[in-house]
This record gives C-alpha cells, sequence and structure tokens, in this order.
C-alpha cells in the first residue's frame, strides 16, 4: 500500500523527496499541492519533523493519537488548502 511504500522511501535515507511521494501515491495532481501542505519547512523534502509537525497539528486534543474526527478535519484542512483559499497558506487553525 501507499504508506507502506512512502514508509520505505524515508527508511533509506531519513525523508521523502516528492519524487518518493509520487512513486508511492501514484501521478495525480492531488500530491503535489498536497506533498508541500505537508512540507512544513517548505525545503522540497517531507523529513520526520514535518511528520511529527503535521501529526502535531492534526492532534487537537493532544491525546498522542489522531481519532476519526480529527482525521476528518485534517482531511479537509488539506483539501481547503489544495482547492480552497490559497491566501491562507501557512494558517493552521492555532491551538
Ligand atoms: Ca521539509
Ligand atoms: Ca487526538
Amino acid at each position: 500500500m501507499a504508506l507502506r511504500k512512502l514508509w520505505n522511501a524515508s527508511q533509506t535515507d531519513g525523508n521523502v523527496t516528492l519524487e518518493e511521494f509520487k512513486t508511492a501515491f501514484g501521478y495525480h495532481e492531488i500530491y503535489q499541492p498536497m506533498f508541500h501542505h505537508l512540507d512544513h519547512n517548505a525545503d522540497g523534502v517531507l523529513e520526520t519533523s514535518d511528520m511529527v509537525k503535521e501529526f502535531l497539528v492534526s492532534d487537537i486534543n493532544d491525546d498522542d493519537q489522531i481519532d476519526m474526527k480529527e482525521f476528518e478535519t485534517f482531511y479537509h484542512e488539506v483539501l481547503n488548502h489544495i482547492f480552497g483559499n490559497n491566501h491562507c497558506h501557512g494558517h493552521h487553525g492555532g491551538k
């Protein structure tokens, strides 16, 4: 599955590039903006720190787990980011 491939890619050198991301998820136009959404420090690579940041942002009630509701919020946030108001770049809803 895609997440497994992504994980394997991250294990080889500790990060995931856009090419690895696309290889894992397939070449669809949605994945480039999604990649940039996840790339918090905007260096073109997904590092562990980017993943952790996304996790922390998504874990709204701070219980170290992403439940269904939080996942939906995360999902809508990503879709909003990709299809919605691009001028909101960088906002992530304060916690
Ligand atoms: Ca990054
Ligand atoms: Ca939670």
